[in-house]
């Protein structure tokens, strides 16, 4: 059974073997010499230095290619014409599910025919050489995004490459990623990456961790996406991670994304050891966007707002491309400039909205009872209590595709926008939160004079890609 303990040095090495003996890049990871190549770094390449010092939040954006120049080039435009604070490398999906065969011929394929037929960076097959050609060329920190269960290649490469923050997690990246991950294992390979990143950090070489908050991006209850951030957190943390970025995605409703980022950065601080520095990063809206470039900037705005209000370290913008997928370089650098201009017309107003305290309060309160559920569930431990929460429904992420989730929950939006619970199925909650959220959408159902169903969910999962905030029968407004 798992357990929530440090690996053992030896045990480090010797997965690090095991793992890099898999694929012909591997054998050219050195520890040693890969630590010199950190310390040869500028501060502004240091990507935890950069983000925890930080006056006002930075702006990041996706982008992956697979050429190393393409790249480059990429990288820089987002940086100089965009105005990204930090960059990202998103990593193509063959890598994701570990096919580095399919991605080596992928990238074979983009540099005969010039075309860019990986949908991301192939970052095992550029290998520790080609990661540093780019993390050299680049005057920003970079970070490695992905969406990998098993990441253990990919992070002893990227880490020998230069790279100084890995986003992901055993939680976030199973239960909205995958079907056929069982969890407990998902949980040990991520036990493999925070421990590298750990003997990184001893050695001086702090590498940032950032687990992936939005979860499946579709309605996810506030209270549901913290508890898996804390969860990561500690569990990262018990490996030797000391930078860790909670995430958030925005749902639309202004006062529950800023009670939500309260919490998550109060209860980041208090859950997480003293010894680890806590950060944030607040996502812009992760479900379907409207095609109309003109309605996406809207939706793109209402983050900038949202983070204006909320102070999180950072923020992971859209452009208005996000409804046809990758975006072309040019909008995904008008995203940034987007929301950079409205952050910095809104983050000097001094902006109070009623319901915050309150809403925030919920939140926490909702968080506490599936954190103790996790707990109880592990006899104190928390990789044992996550697998059996899990399993047993204590824990559940709405619309989840995994095997290792219930995916029970159904959420919906009340009358005001927030989301919130309609079927809790085996969710950890007190009966009072229950009543809570029963009340909230039963007022909604008045609103609109039908029952509370499944029709409301699928309602509210089109309405911003059709231009509104709840899905509303016939797309009428509240009257009041
Ligand atoms: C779960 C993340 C989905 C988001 C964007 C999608 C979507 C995926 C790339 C990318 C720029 C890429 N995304 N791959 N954006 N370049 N290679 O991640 O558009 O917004």
């Amino acid at each position: 059974m798992i357990r929530d303990e440090r690996l053992s040095t030896d045990e480090l090495r010797r997965i690090d073997e095991e793992i890099r003996t898999g694929w012909s890049t591997g054998p050219a990871v050195d520890f040693e010499e890969a630590i010199a190549f950190h310390e040869s770094l500028p501060r502004e390449k240091r990507f935890a230095e950069v983000l925890e010092s930080a006056d006002r939040p930075l702006l990041q954006p996706r982008a992956g290619v697979p050429r190393l120049a393409d790249q480059i080039e990429l990288l820089r435009y987002l940086h100089h014409e965009g105005g990204a604070d930090l960059l990202p490398t998103t990593i193509d999906s063959y890598t994701r599910d570990n096919e580095y065969g399919k991605a080596a011929e992928g990238l074979e394929a983009a540099r005969n025919s010039g075309e860019d037929t990986l949908n991301g960076f192939p970052a095992v097959n550029h290998g520790v050489e080609g990661c540093r050609e780019l993390i050299e060329a680049v005057d920003a920190p970079i970070e490695v995004r992905h969406g990998t269960p098993d990441a253990r290649l990919l992070a002893a490469i990227t880490f020998a490459g230069g790279f100084q923050s890995f986003e992901g997690g055993p939680i976030s990246y199973n239960i909205p990623y995958t079907k056929r991950h069982d969890l407990e294992t998902t949980i040990e390979h991520w036990q493999f990456v925070d421990r590298l990143a750990g003997a990184y950090t001893e050695r001086g070489v702090r590498i940032n961790r950032e687990p992936f908050g939005p979860l499946t991006g579709t309605l996810v209850p506030p209270s549901i996406a913290i508890t898996v951030m804390l969860l990561e957190g500690l569990l990262a943390a018990t490996q030797g991670v000391r930078s860790i970025t909670l995430g958030y995605g925005q749902v639309g409703n202004v006062v529950q994304d800023v009670a939500a980022l309260r919490t998550l950065r109060e209860l980041g601080e208090e859950v997480l050891p003293d010894d680890v520095c806590v950060t944030t990063v607040f996502h812009e809206w992760m479900g379907g966007f409207p095609p109309d470039e003109a309605r996406a900037n809207g939706v793109i705005g209402l983050g900038g707002l949202t983070a204006a209000i909320a102070h999180p370290d950072k923020v992971i913008t859209k452009s208005p491309q996000e409804f046809r997928g990758v975006p072309t370089r040019e909008a995904n650098a008008a995203g940034i400039r987007t929301t950079r201009q409205v952050i910095d017309m809104a983050i000097e107003q001094d902006i109070e909205i009623d319901g915050i305290e309150e809403e925030r309060q919920l939140i926490e309160r909702e968080t506490r009872c599936l954190l103790e559920a996790v707990f109880d569930a592990g006899d104190g431990d928390v990789a044992r209590g996550t697998v059996e929460a899990f399993r047993t429904g204590a824990l559940d992420v709405p619309f989840a595709p995994s095997d290792s989730a219930q995916g029970g929950v159904l959420p919906a939006r009340d009358d005001d926008g927030r989301v919130r619970i309609l079927e809790f199925a085996d969710l950890a909650m007190d009966d009072e939160i229950e009543e809570i959220h029963a009340a909230r959408l039963s007022k909604r159902a008045e609103t609109e004079g039908r029952e509370q169903s499944f029709r409301m969910v699928a309602d509210d999962v089109d309405a911003i890609s059709d231009g509104r905030l709840i899905g509303r029968p016939g797309g009428e407004s509240r009257a009041d």
